[in-house]
């Protein structure tokens, strides 16, 4: 991994800077993307002192196709090279049933996990094509394998996730790339803060008597599947705890 450039979507917490700590670990160079300035910032400053990698960050919002067009081409050198891209950046808020949400809560969702997915890998895939090498690493969910009560919108845009991870695969067959679409089920991170609306003592009784996964936890999976040999394609993955069984089904042991 020692000077490949990895491009991590909304780095600032969870997953992605579970994703970006691991690569870092590993000697890869990375282009974090997120929102919290500040976050950015201190994380590129922990990675640089501990792993002596460089980092440049590259702060929009995904869904924001202006900012991330100028973005992307404002990289220029070895920085342009993109090897693996993890589209990580996503949310969903709320648990409402498809007939009561708020639509516009709804269009965040699908700007984000939807639009803001396919929009950076419209602009880092040509690069990749014309250089003859990368990986395209789609963060989806357990939740895109069956919808689930208050989890219609997140589910499908789950769906759409691995709709667009198998096409791109179909699109890239005669090239060297990958395409892996990761599919993680209980995470313990910011996410389920965000699905209650900031209510964050309803997001810890929510893991109450299970052991959930971490973003380290995905990050472990995610880089597996980063650094498994060129001719091996990891299509697809799909990680839960060991006391979850589907996006309905867990243990939870409460004495
Ligand atoms: P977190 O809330 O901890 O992290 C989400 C990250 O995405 C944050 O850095 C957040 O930044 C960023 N982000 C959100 N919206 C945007 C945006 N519009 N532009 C740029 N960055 C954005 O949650 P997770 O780490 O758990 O989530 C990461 C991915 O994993 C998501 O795609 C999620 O759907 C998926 N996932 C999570 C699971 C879980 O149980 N936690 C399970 C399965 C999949 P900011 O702080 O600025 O909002
Ligand atoms: C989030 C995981 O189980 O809440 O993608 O659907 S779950």
């Amino acid at each position: 991994m020692k000077d490949k450039i990895v491009l991590i979507t909304g780095a600032t917490s969870g997953i992605g800077e579970g994703c970006a700590r691991k690569f870092a670990s590993q000697g890869a160079n990375l282009i974090l993307n997120g929102r919290n300035i500040q976050k950015l910032d201190a994380l590129k400053a922990d990675l640089e002192n501990r792993f002596g990698v460089r980092i440049l960050l590259l702060p929009f919002d995904v869904r924001d196709r202006e900012a991330a067009t100028t973005a992307i081409a404002s990289l220029s050198g070895k920085w342009a090279d993109i090897d693996i891209l993890v589209n990580n950046a996503g949310l969903v808020i709320g648990v409402d049933k498809e007939f009561e949400g708020n639509l516009d809560e709804w269009d965040i969702v699908i700007d984000t996990n939807v639009k803001g997915l396919l929009a950076m890998t419209r602009l880092v895939v040509p690069g990749m094509v014309k250089r003859g090498r990368g990986h395209i690493i789609n963060i989806g969910s357990i939740a895109g394998d069956a919808a689930y009560p208050g989890g219609s919108v997140y589910c499908a845009t789950k769906a759409a996730v691995k709709a667009l991870s198998d096409g791109l695969r179909i699109d890239l067959v005669d090239t060297p790339l990958r395409v892996t679409n990761i599919k993680p089920g209980m995470v313990e991170t910011n996410f389920t803060v965000v699905r209650y609306r900031g209510d964050k003592e309803r997001a810890d009784e929510f893991y109450k008597g299970i052991r959930p996964l971490t973003g380290d936890d995905i990050a472990e999976t995610v880089y597996f599947a980063a650094s498994v040999p060129e001719h091996i394609q990891i299509a697809e993955v799909l990680v839960m705890p060991t006391h979850q069984a589907t996006g309905t089904i867990s243990y939870k042991k409460i004495d």
